[in-house]
C-alpha cells in the first residue's frame, strides 16, 4: 500500500518487488547507506583499529569527526539523487545512537559501528533478503538499522522471503587470541600462506559471513573467505541456498575483506579482478573455460594517498556499482579506470565519492540490490576441476 492509501497500482508507481540475480541485470531498487552517527568501534577481537596520525590510537575509540561525517553523507545523499533522478527507487537506513553500549548474555561491547555500509549485512538472492552473521561485536545490532526498510519491502511484496542467519555468539571462542599482534608482522609470503589456509583472525566455532564477501553470478554464488567470513558460514550459506552452486574461494590479498574490491562482475562474460589481488589458478580456468574475459583493473588514483582514518585499501577503486550491464557508476577521482572501462565498452556515470571511503566503502559496498531487472541463469555450464 503506497503512503497515500493507495495500492502502488493505483498511484500509478510500479509494484515493490525483491529480485536480484546478479550484480550487472537494470537496477530498479536500491538501499544506499548512511554515514550519519558512524563511530571508530572500541576494540575488539575482531578488528584492530589503529590510526595514530588521525586522532585514534590504537585502544581510542569514538564519532568520526563530525565534518568528514558531514561530507560522506552530503556524498550519499547526491548519489541517492543522482540515482533516483534515473528512475531508480531508493531507501535509507534508520541510523542508530552508534555510541551507546551493547550487550547480549556474552559480552558487552562499549560501541556500535555504524549504517555504512549496508552491503556488509544484506544479500539479496532471487526474491530473498538475507541478514548476514556480520563477525565484529560493534556490528551485532546493525540489523537494527535496516528493519524499517525491511518491514516495508515485507509488507510491499508478498514474494519477498525475509531471512536472517543465525545471529552469533561472538564469545573469545570466535577469534584466534593474538592474532593483531602476530598477523602485521609476518612477511607477504607468510600472510598469503595464512589466507589461502583460511587460517586468519576467525575460529571455526559458528557460521560468520558478511553479505559483501558473497558475489552473485545467477546460479553460481562465489564466497570468499576473509577476516570476516569463515568455512562454516560458506557452509551455512551452501546449506542455505542448495539450488545455487556455491563456492568457497580465496585470492592473494594479504588483507581479505569483502570480495567487491577484488573479484568484481562486470556484464556477462567480463569480470574485473583488482591489480595483484588474483582469485585463485584454478577459479581463473573456471571462468576462462566458460568464456569469460578477466582484465586486470588499473592502479587506482587514491594509491598513495590514502584517506584519513580509513581501513578500506585503494581497490575500492573497483568497487563500482552496475546500473545495468552496460552502465557502471565510478568514484570520480578514477579516472583511468573510468576510461579502462570506456575502452570496454562501458558507459561511466562519475560519482563524487571519496569522502564516503574511511565510513566503509565504495559505490557497491555503500549499497543493496532490492530489485534488478532479470531471471536467474546458469553462465558456468562447463565445470571445471573443484567449480
Ligand atoms: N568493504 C570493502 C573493503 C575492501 C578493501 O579494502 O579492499
Amino acid at each position: 500500500m503506497a503512503r497515500n492509501g493507495k495500492t502502488a497500482a493505483e498511484s500509478g508507481a510500479r509494484p515493490v518487488k525483491v529480485n536480484a540475480w546478479n550484480g550487472w541485470d537494470p537496477l530498479r531498487h536500491v538501499i544506499v547507506g548512511r554515514a550519519t552517527g558512524t563511530v571508530v568501534q572500541a576494540p575488539e577481537p575482531a578488528v584492530r583499529r589503529d590510526f595514530p596520525d588521525d586522532g585514534f590510537p590504537l585502544g581510542t575509540y569514538g564519532p568520526m569527526p563530525a565534518g568528514m561525517t558531514a561530507e560522506a553523507d552530503a556524498q550519499l545523499d547526491d548519489f541517492a539523487e543522482l540515482l533516483r533522478g534515473r528512475g531508480i527507487r531508493v531507501d535509507r537506513p534508520t541510523p542508530l545512537d552508534f555510541t551507546r553500549e551493547v550487550a547480549t548474555p556474552d559480552w558487552t561491547h562499549p560501541s556500535m559501528s555504524g549504517c555504512m555500509p549496508p552491503r556488509d549485512l544484506l544479500l539479496t538472492v532471487g526474491n530473498e533478503i538475507l541478514e548476514a552473521t556480520m563477525s565484529y561485536r560493534s556490528r551485532w545490532f546493525e540489523y537494527l538499522c535496516y528493519r524499517p526498510v525491511l518491514q516495508a519491502l515485507f509488507d510491499a511484496d508478498e514474494d519477498m522471503r525475509w531471512e536472517a542467519a543465525p545471529k552469533p555468539r561472538l564469545t573469545d571462542a570466535s577469534y584466534h587470541a593474538g592474532f593483531w599482534d602476530t598477523y602485521p608482522t609476518l612477511s607477504t609470503e607468510e600472510q598469503l600462506a595464512r589466507v589461502r589456509a583460511h587460517d586468519l583472525v576467525l575460529t571455526e566455532a559458528e557460521p560468520l559471513f558478511d553479505a559483501a564477501d558473497v558475489a552473485r553470478f545467477g546460479r553460481d554464488l562465489f564466497v570468499q573467505l576473509s577476516f570476516v567470513t569463515n568455512r562454516s558460514g560458506h557452509r551455512w550459506l551452501k546449506r542455505h541456498f542448495p539450488e545455487h552452486r556455491v563456492h568457497a574461494v580465496t585470492s592473494t590479498n594479504t588483507h581479505p575483506l569483502h570480495i567487491d574490491a577484488t573479484w568484481v562482475p562486470l556484464r556477462p562474460g567480463l569480470v574485473l579482478h583488482c591489480g595483484e589481488r588474483l582469485a585463485d589458478a584454478e577459479l581463473m580456468e573456471f571462468f576462462r573455460r566458460n568464456d569469460w574475459e578477466i582484465v586486470e583493473a588499473v592502479q587506482p588514483a587514491s594509491w598513495d594517498h590514502p584517506p584519513k582514518l580509513s581501513y578500506c585499501s585503494p581497490w575500492l577503486a573497483g568497487n563500482v556499482l552496475n546500473l545495468d550491464p552496460r552502465t557502471l557508476c565510478v568514484e570520480e577521482k578514477e579516472v583511468r579506470l573510468a576510461d579502462q572501462l570506456v575502452s570496454l565498452g562501458f558507459e561511466v556515470v562519475p560519482v563524487p565519492f571519496r569522502a564516503v571511503g574511511p565510513f566503509g566503502g565504495g559505490l557497491h559496498c555503500a549499497t543493496v540490490d532490492i530489485e534488478r531487472e532479470g531471471t536467474l541463469e546458469d553462465y558456468f555450464p562447463r565445470r571445471h576441476g573443484r567449480y
